[in-house]
């Protein structure tokens, strides 16, 4: 699938029409600081579309970005950035949850793990939350590139265990390993 343009059309905190298009969402959930805006811009062959590095936890909207003039590519806040008052992160985790209880034209969810560090409680309710709403979910080891490939396979393994019934996709935003087969899950 070859990407022809991305463009930010808007964040929001709570209902808005962009939600109701009748265009397809693709979702970036995940915890904080684990790559999510990363994997958007290598996805999107762009340096800086989407806002991210330095400053985990920035995020507190959902941005929406229009591809190709027909997909909605969806950045949501991290969870789980020990960093931030405990207030802001159950705020920030009712809006994620609040975002996949909107009934939306169609959507699948790309959740995304650090391949080193795996899933936590968090994200294994995460994945918990998405199978429940019946969502279509894609799981993507990012920062693959940080491990050699016997830590690699027994990475993978051990997220295949804690996360059943789901696609594992390894892929590094920095050395762009898996972009093609994320592209071709999501278009497909
Ligand atoms: N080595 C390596 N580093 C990565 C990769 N993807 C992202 N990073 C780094 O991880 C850090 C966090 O990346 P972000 O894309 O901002 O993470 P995020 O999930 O959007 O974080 P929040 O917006 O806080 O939820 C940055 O310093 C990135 O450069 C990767 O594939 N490999
Ligand atoms: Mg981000």
């Amino acid at each position: 699938m070859r990407i022809e343009s991305a463009i930010f059309r808007k964040g929001i905190r709570g209902n808005d029409n962009i939600l109701f298009e009748e265009k397809p969402q693709v979702a970036f959930v995940g915890r904080s600081n684990v790559g999510k805006s990363s994997l958007m811009n290598c996805l999107l062959n762009r340096n800086d579309l989407v806002k991210s590095g330095k400053m985990p936890g920035k995020t507190r909207e959902i941005n929406f970005f229009l591809v190709n003039g027909k997909i909605l590519f969806v950045d949501l806040p991290g969870y789980g950035y020990a960093n931030l008052p405990i207030d802001v992160r159950e705020q920030l985790v009712r809006m994620i949850q609040w975002y996949f209880f909107q009934k939306v034209f169609k959507r699948k969810a790309v959740l995304v793990l650090d391949a080193k560090v795996g899933p936590n409680d968090m994200d294994i309710e995460m994945y918990r939350i998405l199978r429940e709403q019946r969502e279509e979910v894609i799981i993507v080891a990012n920062k693959i590139d940080t491990l050699n490939q016997k830590e690699k396979n027994q990475q993978i393994k051990m997220i295949s265990e804690k996360m059943p019934g789901a696609e594992i996709i390894p892929c590094s935003a920095k050395t762009k390993e898996g972009r093609d087969l994320i592209l071709k899950r999501i278009f497909s």
